[in-house]
């Protein structure tokens, strides 16, 4: 047995929609209804949220909610550090993608000497910041403070000092300065990125698997090429948005939807093979929204199908 904790993280503060707070229990309806016990397994805990701020009006226009997401990474990355200090493996079930910054800001913060590859799959790029977001929604925005970046080539915000003080705050949450190198984030899926986004990627010159060259070498030879790549690192994370899938083969129950995407049998098979990887030291799941699903909790069922398998492969390591 792997030592498996559960951390439940309903914070759906950086979305432009709400719903995906419910996305972790959705995934709970799902095993209750298929009579499996897997949540009732393992050790759990929740993050704290502070999803009371939705109702309210934000109060930065290019930040949406930022005080509440400084919260949030301080209890995620706190818990992600106690965590591994117990010798567990924290896989995190959570709602939208703007904690997952948190998320390896406490990676960082418990391996400060190791070398984090980042593995992303997902339909988009989240590498905005407060100076280049249209919309202020956080979730387009972890890996920008992941690499501690903050794009200003593209800028187009002035941001008041109080928003730009925060957002220096939020990128010092557990681990100051940047918490992976571009040459070790690697995208899976991306597909819907905007110019400023571009940009970076293009500057950093970020390796992103596009669905074509997926569908194209197949759920293997995408796992070997990615574990070659990241063979510096010491440590790995892989962040799973399933908005990365095809909504066609799964559903539009996900905060931004984006056709074409990843097949459900080789998104799983890719996701096997990489938390087959013994350098992998955490995973998570986001993006669920069981508000927004067209085919009742179809979402749900298909992560869970894929989550039952990462946990399987997690155990016989
Ligand atoms: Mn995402």
């Amino acid at each position: 047995m792997k030592n498996i904790k559960f951390l439940f993280n309903r914070s759906e503060i950086t979305a432009g929609t709400r719903g995906s707070s419910l996305g972790p229990d959705a995934l709970k309806i799902v095993a209750w209804k298929q009579g499996k016990t897997i949540f009732g397994d393992y050790p759990f805990s929740d993050i704290k949220t502070e999803n009371q701020l939705l109702n309210i009006h934000p109060k930065h226009q290019f930040a949406k909610r930022i005080e509440g997401l400084i919260a949030v990474y301080k209890d995620v990355s706190q818990q992600i550090q106690e965590t591994i200090a117990n010798q567990q493996f924290p896989l995190l079930l959570s709602a939208d993608h703007g904690s997952a910054g948190g998320t390896i800001a406490g990676i960082k913060a418990a391996f400060p000497d190791k070398r984090l590859g980042v593995i992303w799959v997902d339909a988009h790029g989240d590498l905005h910041s407060p100076y280049t977001t249209p919309s202020g929604n956080m979730h387009g925005m972890p890996l920008s403070t992941a690499l501690n970046d903050n794009n200003t080539e593209c800028q187009r915000n002035q941001l008041p000092k109080e928003t730009s003080d925060l957002w220096e705050e939020l990128k010092s949450v557990g681990f100051k300065g940047a918490k992976v190198a571009p040459e070790y984030l690697i995208f899976i899926g991306v597909r819907d990125v905007e110019e400023e986004e571009i940009a970076i990627m293009n500057r950093l010159n970020l390796r992103n698997y596009t669905v074509e060259e997926v569908k194209d070498k197949g759920a293997a030879t995408i796992v070997s090429e990615i574990n070659h790549h990241l063979a510096d690192c010491d440590i790995i994370y892989v962040s799973f948005d399933v908005d990365s899938m095809d909504p066609i083969e799964t559903s539009h129950g996900t905060g931004t939807p984006v056709p074409n995407g990843l097949g459900v049998a080789e998104t799983k098979a890719i996701l096997k093979g990489l938390v087959a990887n013994p350098k992998l030291v955490c995973f998570e799941v986001v993006e669920i929204n069981p508000c927004l699903d067209e085919k009742t909790n179809k979402m749900a069922e298909t992560a869970f199908e894929i989550l039952e398998e990462v946990i399987t492969t997690i155990e016989n390591k």
